[in-house]
């Protein structure tokens, strides 16, 4: 008998910066109950999906920042999501911006959580790779201030047993570095789940421009066969308060192939059925982590790269 798990990535249109939470929960409910009538029993959703990507402005005053913050989770404004879950029976994984007290000292993450059948936290994990900077940009159409308004995360890279698999989550930046999946699958991952909002534009690199949906599939589909997992990328995409978002959400099998793909740039659910023992088999045949790669080599290479 096959591991097979139905996942939908439930792509998010812009989200608009005076956008209700209520409003937005509401899209999210609406895209999982189209991902369940698909029969999707896992619904994937982006980085920041509650939310206008924030990032993307200078903000001064710490109030107008901080209404883009979940301080709890759930809150009573996403309590509705969780409840249709616990109502479809379907687990998800959600994207947001988080607020935590730590040793009495206010910390703000770019976050996300997977979510069971019945609605209960699963795991967490912290957006380690921020891109942008931490000062403003007067010359750039648009600002990139992950580095100003979010800490590394600090939970390292959790992997959960969940649907007779072992998943792990990654947001947005962190699919560009080989090691955020490396560690994931290292620890026995098979489903990686990804969330992302990625303008079409690099202010700093503009000839580059042309290729960001390319470099998009090509990170993630590799990263998919070098570690034989399943990957969800799953977009904010369109045109949000002026910036251009990629889409193509897309699921990706083991072998690095793209199974299903959305079409749109606006809310869209693409769901695919997932072997998950296609994941066991490359890694048992073609890529057995444990005869076939060479730590020691690896430690030589970065200590000289680093002196
Ligand atoms: N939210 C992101 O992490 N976005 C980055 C952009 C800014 C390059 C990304 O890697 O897609």
């Amino acid at each position: 008998m096959s591991r097979l798990l139905s996942v939908a990535a439930a792509q998010l249109g812009p989200i608009g910066q005076k956008e209700s939470r209520l409003s937005t929960v509401n899209r999210l409910i609406v895209l999982m109950e189209q991902a369940v009538r698909l029969g999707a029993e896992l619904v994937v959703y982006p980085e920041a999906a509650l939310t206008a990507f924030f990032p993307h402005w200078w903000i001064e005053d710490e109030k107008d920042l901080d209404r883009f913050f979940e301080l709890s989770m759930p809150n009573p404004d996403v309590k509705p999501l969780f409840d249709a879950a616990n109502r479809f029976n379907v687990s998800f994984c959600l994207g947001y911006t988080e607020i935590a007290i730590e040793e009495g000292l206010k910390k703000r993450y770019n976050s996300a959580i997977l979510v069971s059948d019945g609605g209960k936290i699963i795991g967490k994990y912290r957006k380690v790779h921020l891109p942008g900077y931490a000062d403003r940009r007067p010359g750039d159409p648009f600002q990139n201030l992950e580095k100003k308004y979010f800490e590394v995360g600090n939970l390292g890279f959790p992997v959960w047993e969940a649907f007779n698999t072992k998943v792990g989550i990654l947001i947005c930046n962190d699919r560009r570095w080989p090691e955020s999946y490396r560690v994931l699958a290292l620890q026995g991952a098979e489903l990686i789940l990804i969330g992302y909002n990625t303008p079409l534009q690099n202010p700093a690199m503009p000839e580059s421009d042309a290729l960001s949906n390319f470099h998009n599939h090509l990170v993630m589909q590799a990263a998919a066969y070098q570690n034989s997992a399943w990957i969800i990328g799953v977009a904010k995409a369109g045109i949000e308060e002026g910036v251009m978002q990629i889409g193509q959400s897309c699921i990706i099998s083991p072998s690095g192939e793209i199974v299903a793909q959305a079409s749109t740039l606006g809310d869209e659910v693409v769901v695919a059925r997932c072997d998950l023992d296609l994941a066991a088999r490359y890694r048992a045949r073609v890529f057995k982590f444990s005869e076939n790669r060479r730590p020691e080599y690896y430690r030589a290479i970065s200590e000289t790269a680093r002196s």
